[in-house]
């Protein structure tokens, strides 16, 4: 069986089967599984607020509040999703806002090297800024012209599709501009720090000296 290649990130393929797609030791479920840890949040738009906070160009906070971000012009990106438990949803086509549009409106202090994504309850997850800044990395509405369900991240979830899911956090209430690395909530859990499923980073004992901050 072929599958249309191309639109599955970093890495295309240009023949093969499914195994080809799959980066190593992943699978395809039925469906699309809703995998986080702790409850699913209420959405209360009066409440809600979406921030840009540390080490800003301005050196201000940014905030938006969901009818603004409303306002926000919309990108959409084909792409797989990768699990670290190992299942794959392919070929998924996200829409939402770029993070390259939220970059350009609230920019970075120049010595910012790294981002901290922030999620509800305190979920947190930490990315390279060159990672957090690709052009294939969105702030989510919806999956398949279908707004996002609760458990799947309503109202607003990250999506990077080049690296594992964990780096994308549901429910994401902003992000925090680092001047050094900072580990997020499963990156403290014995997660690796950069997270490449084609180079099966899963856990933190197989990182590199200098892939992720000091413990
Ligand atoms: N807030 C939050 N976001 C999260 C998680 C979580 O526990 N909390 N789990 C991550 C993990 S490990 C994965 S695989 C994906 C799963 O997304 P899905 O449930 O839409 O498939 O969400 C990611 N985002
Ligand atoms: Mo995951």
């Amino acid at each position: 069986m072929t599958f249309p290649f191309g639109r599955s990130g970093a890495r295309e393929r240009t023949s093969g089967v499914a195994g080809e797609r799959l980066p190593p030791g992943q699978y395809i479920p039925r469906g699309w599984p809703a995998l986080h840890y702790g409850p699913v949040p209420t959405f209360k738009p009066d409440r809600w607020d979406f921030k840009v906070l540390g080490a800003t160009a301005v050196g201000t906070e940014r905030r938006w509040t969901w009818p603004e971000i409303g306002t926000l012009p919309r990108t959409e990106v084909a792409a797989d999703l990768h699990c670290v438990t190992k299942f794959s949803v392919l070929d998924n086509t996200w829409r939402g806002i770029a993070t390259r549009t939220l970059l350009e409106l609230a920019p970075p202090a120049a010595d910012v090297t790294h981002v901290l994504v922030w999620a509800e309850y305190g979920y947190s997850a930490n990315l390279r800024l060159e990672d957090f800044a690709s052009e294939q990395a969105l702030f989510v509405t919806h999956r398949n012209g279908e707004e996002l369900s609760p458990e799947h991240g309503f109202p607003l979830r990250l999506v990077v599709p080049h690296l594992y899911a964990w780096k994308g956090p549901k429910w994401a209430r902003g992000f925090e501009y680092l001047t050094a690395d900072r580990r997020g909530f499963w990156e403290e859990r014995g997660y690796h720090n950069i997270a490449d499923p084609w180079l099966e980073q899963r856990y933190s004992y197989q990182e590199e000296p200098g892939a992720g901050p000091d413990w």
